[in-house]
C-alpha cells in the first residue's frame, strides 16, 4: 500500500511526529493508502514554504496564474471517470455523483481562472479635478483552506481556485476521511505547473493541524466547510488574531410542497434532495413540509419510490444510495434515528442498518423517512444522513414559519406553480439559496454559495463572491493637478 507524505514546498514529506493514518472505503472497508499524519510542527513548515512563495506568486500575473487552474482543470477532465471513481470508492457517493464531484471541480476552476482576466475593481468620480480614483484587489496572503469530505473535489477546488487566482498561497488542511482525493488533487496542481510552496498540504486531524493553522498568525485568512460545532471554534480561535474568516456549515434544509405543485416531480425533488449524496451533504433535504391537501398523495409516492431504491455498491451504475461515509457518521445517524423514534415519529421505512452480505463489510444506512411534528429534535438537528422528515402543514404561512424556525439557513426550496407563493418563498425563506421547482441539492458554481443565520458568518463561496473571500480591496487616489488638493476643506 502506498503512503503518502504531507505536501510541503512542491515534495511529498515525512511528518515530523512519524505517525500515519489510512484511508478505507466506506463500501467494503478496503484499505486504499496510507498517509503521513501532520502536526502542529508540519504546519510550521507548511506555513514557512506559502510565506517563501508568496513574493513570486502574488507577482505573478493573474492570467498567468490562471492558466495553471485551466490546466488543472483539463487534467481532471482528461481523467474524469478514473478521478470520480476515486472519489467513489473513498467517499461513498453514487459514481454519476462522485464523476459529478469532479465536474463541478473542474467547472469552479474554469469559471475562476477566467477572474485572471476580469478581477474588477471599481472607477469613479473624484470631488476635486485632475484627480483619478479607483479600487485594485490584493492577494491577503497566505490563507489556510480546512475541507470536509464530502465533496472532495469540489470544495477543495472552490477554495483553492479562488485563493490562488487572487495571488494568495495557501496552507491546505483536508479532512481526514478523503485524504487520498486531496494527496491527488495536489499531484494534479503539480503537474499543472503550480510553483513548489504555492499550496502545502498537512494531512491529519483538526485538533493539531486545523487548530495550528486557524491560530498561526502568518495566516491572514481562514476559509472553513464542516460542521457548526467545528466552526463556531475556528471562529473564537481566528477572530483572537483578527483573522478573516470564511465559514460554511450545516443545514436543516426544508423543501415545501404546496398543493398545486406538481407531485411527481415534487417527489423526485424531494427524493434527490433527501437520499443523493445518501444525505451527506450541507444542501440536503432534511425537512419536506407539505400542504395537507397534498400529503396523502405525496406521502405514497415516496414511499412507494423509496422502496424502489437500490442500496449497495456505489460503484454499480445501477445503485442509488451509497454508504454513509465510515464509522462515526454510521454512529451518529443511527443515533438521530433513535433519538426520532424515542421522541414519537412515525418511522415510514428504513430506519436501520443494512446487514447481510456485501452490507456487512461497510456503512449502509436504508433510506429513511420519519412522519413527524415540527419541534421533534430530528426537524431541528442536523443529521448529514439519509433521513427525512415529513411535516403536514394547513397552509403556505405554516409551512413558512416552520422552515424558518430552526437555527440554520442554507438551502430551500418550494414547489408551486402559484406565482404569488413562489416570490414570497423567495423574499421570506430564511436561507442563503432558494429553489422554486427544484430540490434543495445542486448548487452552480458561477453563483454565490452559502447560508445565513448558523450556517455561516456572512460570507459566500463561489461565484464573484469568491473572490471577495480572498482579497483585501486597496482604495487608490491619483493626483494630476500637479499642486496640494484637499478633500473635504474649502478654501
Ligand atoms: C456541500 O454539501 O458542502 O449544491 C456542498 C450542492 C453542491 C454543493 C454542496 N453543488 O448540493
Amino acid at each position: 500500500m502506498r503512503t503518502y507524505g504531507l505536501y510541503v514546498k512542491g515534495k511529498w514529506v515525512r511528518s515530523a511526529g512519524g505517525q500515519k493514518f489510512q484511508s478505507k472505503n466506506p463500501a467494503t472497508g478496503e484499505s486504499l493508502a496510507a498517509f503521513e499524519q501532520g502536526t502542529g510542527e508540519d504546519v510550521e513548515k507548511a506555513v514557512e514554504a506559502a510565506q517563501s512563495a508568496l513574493p513570486g506568486w502574488r507577482s505573478t500575473p493573474a492570467p498567468k496564474r490562471a492558466e495553471i487552474l485551466f490546466r488543472t482543470a483539463g487534467i481532471m477532465r482528461d481523467r474524469k471517470d478514473e478521478l470520480g471513481e476515486l472519489v467513489t470508492r473513498e467517499m461513498g457517493k453514487v459514481i454519476a455523483e462522485g464523476k459529478g464531484d469532479v465536474q463541478e471541480a473542474i467547472d469552479f476552476l474554469e469559471y475562476i481562472a477566467g477572474e485572471g482576466r476580469r478581477m474588477f475593481g471599481e472607477t469613479t468620480t473624484s470631488e476635486l479635478a485632475h484627480k483619478f480614483c479607483m479600487t485594485v484587489r490584493q492577494p491577503i496572503g497566505i490563507v489556510g483552506l480546512i475541507t470536509p469530505w464530502n465533496f472532495p473535489f469540489a470544495v477543495p477546488s472552490w477554495k483553492l481556485g479562488a485563493a490562488l487566482i487572487t495571488g494568495n498561497t495557501v496552507v491546505f488542511k483536508p479532512a481526514t476521511l478523503t485524504p487520498l482525493c486531496a494527496a491527488t488533487l495536489m499531484e494534479i496542481l503539480e503537474q499543472a505547473g503550480l510553483p513548489p510552496g504555492v499550496v502545502n498540504m498537512v494531512q491529519g486531524p483538526a485538533d493539531d493541524v486545523g487548530k495550528a493553522i486557524v491560530e498561526h498568525p502568518a495566516v491572514k485568512a481562514v476559509s472553513f466547510t464542516g460542521s457548526v460545532h467545528s466552526g463556531r471554534d475556528v471562529y473564537c480561535r481566528a477572530s483572537a488574531h483578527l483573522k478573516r474568516v470564511g465559514l460554511e456549515m450545516g443545514g436543516k434544509n426544508p423543501q415545501i410542497i404546496m398543493d398545486d405543485a406538481n407531485i411527481d416531480l415534487a417527489v423526485q425533488g424531494a427524493l434527490f434532495g433527501a437520499f443523493g449524496t445518501a444525505g451527506q451533504r450541507c444542501t440536503a433535504t432534511s425537512r419536506l413540509i407539505v400542504h395537507e391537501r397534498a400529503y396523502e398523495d405525496v406521502l405514497k409516492a415516496l414511499l412507494s419510490r423509496t422502496r424502489e431504491l437500490k442500496i449497495g455498491d456505489p460503484l454499480d451504475t445501477s445503485v442509488d444510495v451509497g454508504p454513509v461515509c465510515g464509522s462515526d457518521q454510521e454512529r451518529k445517524i443511527l443515533n438521530y434515528i433513535e433519538i426520532g423514534r424515542k421522541e414519537g415519529a412515525t418511522l415510514l421505512i428504513g430506519g436501520k442498518k443494512l446487514t447481510g452480505g456485501v452490507y456487512d463489510k461497510g456503512f449502509f444506512i436504508f433510506p429513511t423517512i420519519f412522519e413527524a411534528r415540527h419541534g421533534m429534535r430530528i426537524t431541528k438537528e442536523e443529521i448529514f444522513g439519509p433521513v427525512l422528515s415529513v411535516i403536514r402543514v394547513r397552509d403556505f404561512e405554516e409551512a413558512l414559519r416552520i422552515a424558518n424556525d430552526v437555527e440554520y439557513g442554507l438551502s430551500s426550496s418550494i414547489y408551486t406553480n402559484d406565482l404569488s407563493l413562489a416570490y414570497r418563498a423567495i423574499h421570506e425563506l430564511e436561507a442563503g439559496i432558494t429553489y422554486v421547482n427544484a430540490p434543495t441539492i445542486g448548487a452552480e458554481v458561477h453563483l454565490p454559495f452559502g447560508g445565513i443565520k448558523n450556517t455561516g458568518n456572512g460570507t459566500r463561496e463561489a461565484g464573484t463572491a469568491a473572490i471577495d473571500e480572498f482579497t483585501e480591496i486597496k482604495t487608490v487616489f491619483i493626483d494630476y493637478s500637479g499642486r496640494l488638493q484637499k478633500a473635504q476643506i474649502q478654501e
